[in-house]
């Protein structure tokens, strides 16, 4: 049974939403323990009608406890996950330092729960870009396998952390001040800019956040034959990644039939009336829990593919809710056992 919780990382942008979804969504907890660097020792965190002190994260903070979620930066999950596992809990992971793991299951519990019967201590949960894509796309692939994907990504600053979204507010207010504001978070003045590199220079003229979004995709749906063409592009956009798709499948689907299976999938909210100018947008998929799919239509270049508009809100089902519906499934389980 899983009756004592820890969460790393309380005090970042997605951990304070995993806080609120743990409350929210119930999770039959009985103890709570949040854990975070020793800049954040002390500090006093409200959760539900409870406040909870951070305490250090070290490797004796993890005795007693069933289930970790982890909140943090690839390096400090490389580090704790093994003292928490080390200590007999199992571990929720939203970095992107496991994902890749053999003996890591990379689980969307829409998508592919049972993968979480096979692990050895550590679940991942998959990068945001690729979650919302990868909801979207597993009914598809289901019904007619999904052959080829290229998609575009629009991705808001709140992907690069609490950090990101400051510097989109100071650049704006600066640059209608008249003033440069010298970029620290992103590479490049966000304000009033795209910028085309998300992550680092990986391989072929690929970023690290575009081989995610090839390799998370394959393992997430069990096939190594999928082709992934992704660009990944930051945008001026507080919260909410929005993606444009298309999608080749080995048998061909119609836009009605790909409309239903979106329709019917869960996690999916389907938003598409050209006519009368509704379709996905950041501001209103933000604090929703779905991936919204719209402008549905085929390939007008003759793929015969399927192309759609996917719009998430990355900090809940790209991050949060994502990783506490793992839990949630965890606890299911165990309970029913
Ligand atoms: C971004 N997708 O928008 C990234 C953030 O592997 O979990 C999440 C990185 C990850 O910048």
């Amino acid at each position: 049974m899983y009756e004592t919780i820890a969460l790393v990382g309380a005090t970042g942008a997605v951990g304070r939403i995993v806080l609120d979804q743990i409350v929210s969504r119930k999770l039959p907890y009985k103890r709570l323990k949040l854990l975070a660097s020793e800049r954040s020792v002390g500090k006093e965190v409200r959760v539900g009608d409870q406040t909870i002190k951070v305490e250090l994260l070290e490797p004796d903070a993890f005795k007693n406890v069933d289930l970790v979620i982890g909140s943090t930066p690839d390096e400090v999950a490389a580090e704790f996950a093994p003292w928490a596992v080390a200590a007999g809990a199992v571990v929720v992971d939203e970095s992107g330092f496991w994902r890749m793991d053999a003996k890591v299951p990379l689980v969307i519990p829409e998508v592919n729960p049972d993968a979480v019967d096979h692990h050895s201590g550590i679940i991942a949960s998959p990068n945001c870009s690729t979650t919302q894509m990868v909801v979207a796309l597993a009914p598809l692939h289901k019904a007619a396998r999904v052959k080829r994907v290229i998609v575009s990504t629009y991705q808001a600053t709140s992907g690069a952390g609490l950090a990101g979204n400051e510097e989109l507010r100071d650049s704006i207010r600066d640059s209608l001040a008249g003033k440069t504001h010298p970029p620290k978070t992103f590479a490049h003045p966000i304000a009033f800019n795209l910028i085309p590199q998300i992550g680092s220079e990986k391989q072929d003229g690929y970023t690290s956040e575009e081989m995610k979004m090839v390799y998370e995709t394959r393992k997430i749906l069990g096939d190594d034959d999928i082709q992934v063409c992704p660009t990944c592009v930051r945008v001026p956009v507080l919260i909410g990644h929005s993606e444009s798709i298309l999608v080749e499948t080995e048998r061909p689907l119609t836009v009605m039939e790909a409309t239903e299976l979106f329709r019917g999938a869960d996690g999916v909210t389907v938003v598409d009336d050209l006519a009368a100018k509704q379709y996905p947008m950041p501001l209103d998929c933000d604090g929703k829990d779905d991936v919204f799919v719209g402008r549905i239509r085929h390939d007008i270049s003759g793929s015969g593919g399927i192309a759609f508009w996917c719009v998430s809100d990355n900090l809940r089902k790209g991050a949060a809710t994502n990783a506490v519906q793992i839990a949630e499934l965890l606890m299911r389980k165990a309970a029913a056992v």
